[in-house]
């Protein structure tokens, strides 16, 4: 790869800063409020995220790692060699690291929100395999997903898509099948998608994960608004809401939420909105699945097959989903 530099590639309006105010103003103007997950994410909300990870509570990071470290080989097995590792949503890229030697990677491509993260991940990861070709690609993937001419600069290789941490979850059913059906549609005959999914569990268990006794997890919710107030031009006062996480057993998902603690008005870009004492803006969902749950999922999504690896609380699962 030393003949070829890195390269970035930027798809769509990642960081359209109209659109992004836009939707944001949308959504808290709505009735209940809402705001995405996606805005969890500027510098601070990606340190606070990976704090969330160490903590004692938060079980699904350590116990998907144990997963991938245990049957590392025997899921190695069931995907193809030489192969371009599309890592979705790569954060660090830390997690793809050890997949590169397993597969004989030939190219990493990182997709990801945030240029920070990509830059991070890319830089760590060409210094670590001098070897491997490597391609960032900024894009919004809550948007329709289209890396076909990227991958097709490469025909030769075969894909593999990594999407790790149960990040799935952020996406309701219904989205998710988009992005598996998307995803899909990416792999050519011989690729396989490798993914991490939470399990349904204990409620206080769950529960627990979604909000730690030492507010790591209040602090991550809270902290969108900061984000809202800097790209909307708004003046919450995060001190003013309460994190909540509560599960709820009839969509299997945590729900997460701020809690207004008085009657208040806030402006935003312009828009004035009250809240009631007591109103929530809901921040996050994070659907969790069975094995079955998800395995219909893949099936509904048009993927031929699939195995399952999990731990012995059957807490998590992994699975190689075929085209
Ligand atoms: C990124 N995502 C998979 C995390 C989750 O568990 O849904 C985000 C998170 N929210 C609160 N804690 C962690």
């Amino acid at each position: 790869a030393a003949d070829r530099p890195p390269q970035w590639i930027r798809i769509g309006a990642v960081e359209d800063p109209f659109q992004r105010a836009a939707e944001l103003q949308r959504g808290l103007l709505e009735r209940p409020a809402h705001i995405s997950p996606k805005y969890f994410y500027d510098a601070q909300g990606c340190a606070l995220y990976s704090a969330i990870c160490e903590l004692v509570e938060y079980y699904p990071t350590r116990t998907e790692t144990a997963i991938f470290e245990r049957h590392r080989d025997a899921i190695a097995r069931r995907l193809p060699r030489e192969v371009q590792w599309v890592d979705l949503g790569c954060g660090d890229g830390a997690k793809s690291w050890p997949w590169l030697t397993s597969v004989q990677a030939r190219r990493w491509v990182g997709v990801d929100i945030s240029p920070e993260w990509l830059s991070i991940s890319f830089t760590a990861g060409a210094r670590r395999f001098p070897d491997v070709e490597f391609t960032g690609v900024a894009t919004d993937f809550t948007r329709p997903l289209d890396l076909h001419a990227v991958l097709e600069q490469r025909p030769e290789w075969p894909r593999v898509f990594f999407y790790p941490g149960s990040s799935i979850g952020n996406f309701t059913p219904s989205q998710a099948l988009v992005l598996l059906r998307s995803v899909r549609a990416h792999l050519g005959r011989d690729g396989r998608l490798l993914i991490g999914v939470d399990g349904v569990k204990d409620k206080a268990v769950l529960e627990a994960a979604y909000d730690d006794a030492i507010g790591v997890t209040a602090a991550f919710n809270r902290n969108v608004l900061r984000v809202v107030n800097r790209e909307l031009d708004a003046d919450f006062d995060p001190r003013r809401y309460t994190h909540r996480a509560c599960f709820d057993g009839r969509h299997s998902r945590i729900e997460m939420q701020l809690v207004a603690q008085q009657a208040h008005t806030v402006h935003l870009g312009g828009q004035r909105r009250h809240f009631e004492a007591g109103e929530a803006i809901v921040t996050e969902y994070s659907y969790k699945y069975t094995r079955e749950s998800f395995s219909a999922l893949l099936q509904e999504a048009g993927y031929s097959h699939a195995q399952h690896w999990s731990d012995e609380r059957g807490w998590f699962h992994v699975f190689v989903a075929a085209p």
